[in-house]
């Protein structure tokens, strides 16, 4: 199978898929799309995907991917081992809670933190082909999101090893990519949540999360 993954490897959303792709040893073609460039928003790669958004993913057959949820569904489908996410109804529904929870309250609220303040980002408050003015309140609110979110965290990785249902999972490549990412609103674990800084020690130890 011959697949292309459309990367930027300074960017969390790609980098869910990086490390999906990794763990479940799905072998594919890399192509970096420069983001600090807009290379995104540009002729060639609008062709491809005109969301303007990564990952994408275009399968052997032509089928182009756009989505990190659509990609993550596709893998576990067609390559089922290692499962990803879960294997019983109440893994499957632990770990989709967690991703959902994860994508909203880091994965919305860091971009918010930072895309509705930025003048470099006038007009550019969400990511996509469609401008939207900023709102700086939500830059605010992003931020007492995150901070909200840790707390939760901490407090439920108190005696686990993983995010959701004590395997490694797509709830714990989730996190690790956006609280990773909240270094660029000045946020990272904080000191005094030893659970959170065991968790992520504990994540490092895995290759696909040092992509
Ligand atoms: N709907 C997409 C969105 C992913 C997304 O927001 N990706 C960011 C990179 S982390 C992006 O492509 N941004 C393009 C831009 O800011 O113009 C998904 O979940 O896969």
């Amino acid at each position: 199978m011959s697949l292309t993954f459309y990367d930027f490897t300074m960017a969390p959303s790609p980098r869910r898929t990086r490390i999906l792709l990794a763990e479940k040893g799905i072998a594919h073609q890399v192509v970096q799309v420069d983001m600090m460039k807009a290379e995104q928003m540009g002729g060639d790669f609008r062709k491809i995907n005109p969301d303007c958004t990564l990952p994408t993913l275009k399968l052997d057959d032509g089928t182009v991917l756009t989505n990190v949820a659509g990609i993550t569904a596709w893998a576990e489908a067609t390559y089922p081992e290692p499962a990803m996410m879960g294997t019983t109804p109440l893994e499957k529904a632990e770990i989709a809670t967690w991703v959902s929870m994860a994508e909203q309250d880091l994965g919305m609220a860091i971009p918010n933190a930072f895309r509705n303040t930025n003048p470099a980002m006038k007009d550019r408050a969400l990511p996509g082909p469609v401008n939207y003015c900023q709102i700086p309140e939500l830059a605010d609110r992003g931020l007492k999101m995150i901070d909200a979110f840790i707390v939760k965290l901490e407090s439920h990785l108190e005696g686990r090893d993983f995010v959701a249902a004590d395997q490694f999972s797509v709830a714990d490549i989730t996190v690790v990519c956006f609280l990773d990412f909240a270094r660029v609103v000045g946020k990272k674990i904080p000191e005094d949540c030893p659970n959170l800084k065991r968790w992520r020690k504990h994540l490092g130890t895995r290759p696909s999360i040092n992509l």
